[in-house]
């Protein structure tokens, strides 16, 4: 069986799943968000890492079916999170492929999804990286201006690392189409490096300047929340506020 066959029947099968890692307020460690993540376990190859099956998605239109069972299986989790109990909503992070971004439906699939599901769109937010909008730079735009104009919340993920570039930043920014900005967890990576306070400072500068949010990734330890904390950041993700879980796990996390 080749690898894009395995991968066919599995998402058909629906045997890709998604896993959720909390997003916390770095001030009051309250849960504000989850980002989806998508795994799957194979009988025979077992748990095949995304980076590979996302790749091999990507080569055709594959990658639409995956996002659309990893999106429907995320919302419908997501809305037991607070429509079936009182509270505050959370915000759900997808990751969106770069070969996607050329598909002009994509709004509307995300829209007629979380309409059928009964998930507000509003809560919803697309993560995607510098590279993914280099193809094809008009579509990309287009496609994110719609996503925006829908009230799905635009990040850019990866933050600092691919194919930076600070011009394509701010013209979705001046757009009014960037919503956040998920900083790479390279850049904390070294907190006792003077380097790293000093470009962490810089990001946050620059999202102000944006009008958008930012979100610090990759905090590993309680020195790496002190460094984020100090240098301003309000939002932040990693092993030490919350590894990836299963959906029961992730609901169980929310406090009330
Ligand atoms: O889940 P993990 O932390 O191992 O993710 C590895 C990479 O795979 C990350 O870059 C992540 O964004 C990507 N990824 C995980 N799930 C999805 C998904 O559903 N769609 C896309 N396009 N990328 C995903
Ligand atoms: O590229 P993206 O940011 O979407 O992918 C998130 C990836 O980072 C996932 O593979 C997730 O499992 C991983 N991840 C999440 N938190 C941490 C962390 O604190 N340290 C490391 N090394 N990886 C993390
Ligand atoms: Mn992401
Ligand atoms: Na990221």
């Amino acid at each position: 069986l080749t690898m894009i066959t395995r991968l066919r029947r599995a998402v058909a099968d629906e045997a890709l799943y998604p896993v959720f890692q909390p997003v916390r307020d770095l001030n009051d460690n309250r849960i504000t968000g989850f980002e989806a993540l998508a795994r799957w376990h194979d009988p025979e190859l077992g748990q095949v890492p995304p980076t590979d099956f996302i790749a091999i998605a990507e080569r055709s239109p594959l990658i639409d079916d995956l996002f659309d069972s990893i999106l429907r299986q995320s919302l419908e989790a997501a809305v037991t999170w607070y429509v079936e109990r009182d509270g505050p909503g959370r915000q759900l992070a997808v990751n969106i492929a770069a070969r996607q971004l050329r598909d002009p439906q994509l709004t509307d699939r995300i829209v007629t999804a979380a309409d059928r599901i009964g998930h507000p769109i509003g809560l919803i937010c697309a993560e995607l990286t510098e590279t993914a909008m280099m193809d094809d730079e008009e579509t990309a735009h287009q496609t994110l201006a719609a996503m925006s104009e829908a009230g799905i919340g635009v990040y850019i993920d990866d933050f600092g690392v691919g194919y930076s570039n600070v011009a394509r930043l701010t013209d979705l920014a001046s757009a009014g189409i960037l919503a956040g900005i998920k900083v790479d967890r390279r850049f904390i990576a070294d907190p006792a490096e003077p380097r790293t306070t000093a470009l962490l400072q810089l990001f946050r500068h620059m999202s102000e300047t944006f009008g958008a949010e930012i979100v610090i990734e990759g905090i590993e330890t309680d020195e790496h929340l002190e460094v984020a904390r100090r240098m301003g950041y309000r939002l932040g993700q990693g092993w030490h506020l919350g590894r990836p879980v299963a959906a029961d796990l992730a609901r169980a996390s929310i406090e009330t």
